[in-house]
C-alpha cells in the first residue's frame, strides 16, 4: 500500500507530542490489520515484560498492538503444506502493517519501531528469551483478545485464528485501551484432545519442550540436529538409515520456502469467536468429526526426545502416528538459561514419585546458587539456599553446561572433582529423568 508521504499526526489540541489515538489505529486498519488496540508502557499487564521492552527501545512510551486474521479453512486442512502457507502469508501482512505504519510515523517525525512478528530474532541469545518483544501480552493489555488453554491469544470475533503484531512508539498517544472483561475460552479442551504431543494440559499448563521438538522439527534446534546428522554420517547410504529422504527433502523445503510447522492443531481446533463458533453450536459431533478427528487420525511421524512424556503419550494416545526418537535440542549455553530454562523443559509425567530439594552451587566462571524443589510433579526455581537439601550439587559452571550438552562426561567430571554431590546419587538420576535430552 502506498504510504501518504505528507501525512501528519494529528495531536490533541494543545499537547503536540500526544498521538490521536482514533487515527493511529485507523492507520493500522487501512494498511491492512484487522484490528488494533494501544496500551501505555506503564499498564500492569507489562509488569514482567517492561524491563525488556525498554531494554531493546527505550523511548517506546506506547505500544500498537495488532492482528491479522489467518483464513480458517487452510489452518484446519490436515495437509500442513496449506496451514503453513496460510501462517507464513499472514505473518508478513503482520510485518507490513506494522512496518508501513513506522514509516509513517516516521515521515511525521514520531520516533517508532517494528519488532518481527515471527522470525528472524536474536538467534546469539539462543536457547534462550531469543525474540524482542512477546506479542501476546501485549495485545491482551492493549483489549484485542485473551489467552485460552492453549496459550494462544483468543480475539472476542475472529477467534485464535490471527497473527500478532507490536510497534513501539516514543511518544503518547491520546487514549488507551483495556483488556477485555471475559475470556473466549469455552473450555471446550479440544486443544487438549488434539495436540498430537499431549503438550497442552486440562489445566492449562504447558510442555513446551514437548511441543518444540515436533511442532519445531525444522526450526533452530530440530534443524541442528539434522545437521549433525548429516556431519556424523560415514555416507549417504549410512544418513538415510537415520534420516529418511521425505526428511531431508522437508527440511529442504523448510530453507527454501520458509520453516514449516508440523502441527500447530491446537490452533486449528479452536472453536472460540463470535466469528467461529457457530457451527461447533450448532453440531458439536459434527465438528468433532469434521474439524477434529482428521488431525487426530491424522498417519504422520511424531518427534519425540526418548523417555519424554511426549513418547508415552503417542504410543498411547495415538498409537497409528509413527514416534521418531530425536535429539533434544533446548540445551542451556549459560548457568541462568539453566536455572531459567527448567521449568520449560521439566517433564511432569518423568517427576512422577520424585519428592526432593536439590541445591545448586555453581563455581568458576558463572559463581551462583539455587534451590530446586521438585513435588507432587511441580517445579519450583529460586535463586540461593532455601530448606534442607536432600541432594547438594557443586560443579564448575563450564563443566555442568558442557555435561548437559553431552560434551563431557560425568564419570570424568566426578573423578576430577569438577562436579560434587553430597546426597544419594540416586536422585542425581531421578532429577536427569525431568529433563530428557
Ligand atoms: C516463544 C514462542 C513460542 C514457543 C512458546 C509458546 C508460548 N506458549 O509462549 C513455542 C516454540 C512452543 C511456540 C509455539 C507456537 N506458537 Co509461538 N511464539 C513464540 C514467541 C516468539 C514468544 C512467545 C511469548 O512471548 N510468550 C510470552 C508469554 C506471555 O507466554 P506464556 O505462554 O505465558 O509463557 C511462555 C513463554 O514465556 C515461553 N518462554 C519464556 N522464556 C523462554 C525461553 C525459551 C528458550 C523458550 C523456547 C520459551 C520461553 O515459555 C512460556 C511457557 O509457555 C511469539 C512471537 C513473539 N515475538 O511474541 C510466538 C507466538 C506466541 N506464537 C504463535 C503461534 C501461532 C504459535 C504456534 C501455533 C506455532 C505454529 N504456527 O505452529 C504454536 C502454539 C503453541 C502454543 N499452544 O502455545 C503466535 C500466537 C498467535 C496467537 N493467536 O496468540 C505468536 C504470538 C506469533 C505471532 N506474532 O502471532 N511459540
Ligand atoms: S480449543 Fe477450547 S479449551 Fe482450547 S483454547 Fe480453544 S476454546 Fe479454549
Amino acid at each position: 500500500m502506498q504510504l501518504a508521504a505528507q501525512q501528519t499526526v494529528p495531536a490533541d489540541g494543545g499537547n503536540s507530542t500526544r498521538i490521536d489515538a482514533a487515527w493511529l489505529k485507523q492507520l493500522a486498519l487501512e494498511h491492512g490489520a484487522d484490528d488494533a488496540g494501544l496500551v501505555e508502557i506503564g499498564h500492569p499487564g507489562l509488569d514482567d515484560q517492561r524491563a525488556d521492552i525498554l531494554k531493546f527501545y527505550p523511548r517506546t512510551q506506547a505500544l500498537l498492538a495488532i492482528v491479522c486474521r489467518m483464513n480458517r479453512e487452510p489452518i484446519r486442512n490436515p495437509a500442513r503444506s496449506v496451514a503453513n502457507l496460510e501462517f507464513h502469508t499472514t505473518g508478513d501482512v503482520v510485518n507490513d502493517v506494522c512496518r508501513a505504519v513506522v514509516s509513517v510515523l516516521e515521515r511525521a517525525g514520531v520516533p517508532a519501531i517494528n519488532s518481527p512478528m515471527g522470525f528472524p530474532m536474536e538467534s546469539h541469545r539462543w536457547p534462550d528469551k531469543m525474540w524482542v518483544v512477546s506479542h501476546k501480552p501485549v495485545a491482551v493489555a492493549a483489549g484485542l483478545g485473551l489467552m485460552g488453554i492453549h496459550r494462544n491469544v483468543i480475539h472476542p470475533k475472529f477467534g485464535n485464528f490471527i497473527l500478532l503484531g507490536t510497534v513501539l512508539i516514543g511518544a503518547e498517544v491520546t487514549e488507551y485501551d483495556r483488556p477485555i472483561d471475559y475470556n473466549p475460552c469455552l473450555s471446550c479442551k479440544l486443544c487438549v484432545a488434539a495436540c498430537p504431543v499431549g503438550a497442552i494440559s486440562p489445566d492449562g499448563t504447558f510442555d513446551l519442550a514437548s511441543c518444540y521438538t515436533h511442532n519445531y522439527r525444522e526450526f533452530m534446534g530440530g534443524f541442528g540436529d539434522w545437521v549433525e546428522q548429516v556431519a556424523d554420517a560415514k555416507s549417504g547410504l549410512d544418513l538415510r538409515k537415520k534420516v529418511t529422504r521425505q526428511e531431508t527433502v522437508s527440511t529442504w523445503q523448510s530453507l527454501a520456502f520458509g520453516p514449516n510447522y508440523k502441527a500447530a492443531y491446537c490452533l486449528s481446533v479452536c472453536p472460540a469467536g463470535e466469528e467461529v463458533i457457530g457451527p461447533f453450536q450448532t453440531d458439536r459431533k459434527g465438528f468433532l468429526k469434521e474439524i477434529v478427528k482428521p488431525l487426530q487420525d491424522k498417519e504422520e511421524t511424531i518427534y519425540v526426545v526418548p523417555k519424554s512424556d511426549a513418547e508415552d503419550f503417542v504410543k498411547k494416545r495415538f498409537p497409528h502416528k509413527r514416534v521418531k526418537q530425536v535429539r533434544g535440542s533446548l540445551l542451556p549455553s549459560t548457568i541462568s538459561g539453566f536455572l531459567n530454562g527448567m521449568r520449560y523443559t521439566f517433564q511432569r509425567g518423568q517427576s512422577a514419585g520424585l519428592n526432593a530439594i536439590y541445591h545448586f552451587t555453581f563455581t568458576g566462571k558463572e559463581p551462583q546458587t539455587a534451590t530446586v524443589v521438585i513435588r507432587d510433579q511441580t517445579i519450583h526455581v529460586v535463586e540461593g539456599h532455601e530448606g534442607t537439601a536432600d541432594l547438594h550439587l557443586t560443579a564448575d559452571s563450564e563443566t555442568w553446561l558442557g555435561f548437559l550438552a553431552k560434551e563431557r562426561s560425568l564419570l570424568w567430571a566426578l573423578l576430577r572433582r569438577k562436579i560434587r554431590i553430597q546426597g544419594s546419587p540416586r536422585l542425581l538420576v531421578a532429577f536427569g529423568r525431568c529433563f530428557p535430552t
